[in-house]
């Protein structure tokens, strides 16, 4: 049977003893070996599937700690700012446990499917004329005003519980990659991922990546009007911003811009070379070796194993795939216009 991860790493999650455990069995994501990828790159390359998570994004494994500890103490209620993943998330977690759902999403900027998934799920969807940021600030005052429990990434129990990616790396490769790629938007996965290591006593080389257009950590200041393709990732003002820079320095590594360009190449290319379908902002981390290499600071060995953490699944946002990949072949109803249309 699979193991909800609070039960898999129980001891490591700072849930209270009567807290329920609100799980929809997320975790223990498959680690895909890249051989195509491992050559390209010249190191030995793994891809995290995180779109296998019961919704479809690693959001699930901070959800489950966050809601459970939301439903031990009582609330009624979850609400969120998000660029889609989070919103599809809470909504299904508080459905699990029995509370209500509100999202804040920016409108006409989140992928067709996180909006259908939020949707279904019953949350209460508002679509605000304003950016994820924007709306990050209005429900972190909400959260203040109202007793409703905040779970974006600013609720520690969201890191607790996406730590244990980190964890499972470790325990599949028999030991800590020596270095990691991971999207970068508001920076809450790159913090989890570090506190998962560094409890852990390890220090892999943490690379982020964040998008051309919305690549605050990289300019060292925030983006007043975030723009990308990659609409998970388009965040102008990390809520995590110190934390994922301290992940990246004391790791020796570096956060570095990819050009939208960049991040659909390597989204299409990895869905026609290592057969995997993620969405664009979790292409990023690909991306982002592949235009920047495995960059390391003077004296610091080569890594030679590494994974790209792939965070959603590429099903999330249809409208990118089609819009990139080759038509459709129209044909007539008959064995002749088959044949042409298969083989010429
Ligand atoms: C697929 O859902 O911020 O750096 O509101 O959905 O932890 O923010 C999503 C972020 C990477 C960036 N990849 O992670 C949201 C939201 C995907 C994502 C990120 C997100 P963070």
């Amino acid at each position: 049977m699979p193991q909800p991860l609070i039960e898999r790493y129980r001891e490591y999650i700072p849930l209270e003893p009567g807290d329920p455990i609100v799980s929809i069995n997320e975790g223990s994501t498959p680690l895909v070996p890249a051989p195509r990828l491992s050559e390209r790159i010249g190191a030995n390359v793994f891809l995290k599937i995180e779109g296998a998570n019961p919704t479809g994004s690693f959001k699930d494994r901070g959800m489950t700690v966050a809601v459970s500890r939301a439903k031990g103490r009582g609330a009624e209620a979850v609400i969120c700012a998000s660029t889609g993943n989070t919103a599809a998330s809470a909504a299904a977690y508080a459905v699990r446990a029995g509370l209500t759902g509100a999202v804040i999403v920016p409108e006409g900027k989140i992928a067709i499917g996180k909006l259908a998934q939020a949707l279904i799920h019953g949350a209460r969807v508002i679509a605000l004329e304003g950016n994820f940021d924007d709306a990050l600030l209005i429900v972190r005052e909400l959260a203040e005003r109202h007793p409703i429990e905040l779970v974006n990434s600013v609720n520690p129990y969201r890191i607790e519980g996406q730590k244990t990616a980190a964890f499972e790396l470790i325990d599949e490769l028999g030991g800590p990659p020596d270095a990691l790629s991971i999207p970068v938007g508001n920076a809450g996965n790159v913090t989890a991922y570090w506190k998962g290591f560094q409890e852990w006593n390890t220090s892999p080389i943490m690379y982020g990546f964040q998008a051309a257009g919305s690549a605050p950590l990289v300019i060292g200041a925030p983006v007043a009007k975030p723009e990308t393709i990659a609409s998970a990732i388009r965040i102008g003002s990390p809520a995590r911003w110190e934390e994922a820079m301290n992940a990246f320095n004391s790791s020796g590594g570096r956060v570095a811009a990819v050009t939208d360009e960049q991040i659909l190449d390597a989204y299409s290319w990895l869905a026609t070379n290592e057969a995997v379908f993620c969405e664009p902002s979790s292409a990023a981390s690909v991306a982002g070796l592949l235009t920047h290499g495995l960059q390391t600071i003077d004296g610091m060995a080569k890594p030679e194993t590494v994974v790209c953490v792939l965070t959603g699944h590429g099903l999330k946002d249809p409208d990118t795939a089609l819009g990139t990949a080759p038509s459709v072949i129209s044909c007539a109803n008959s064995i002749t216009a088959v044949e042409h249309a298969v083989f010429d």
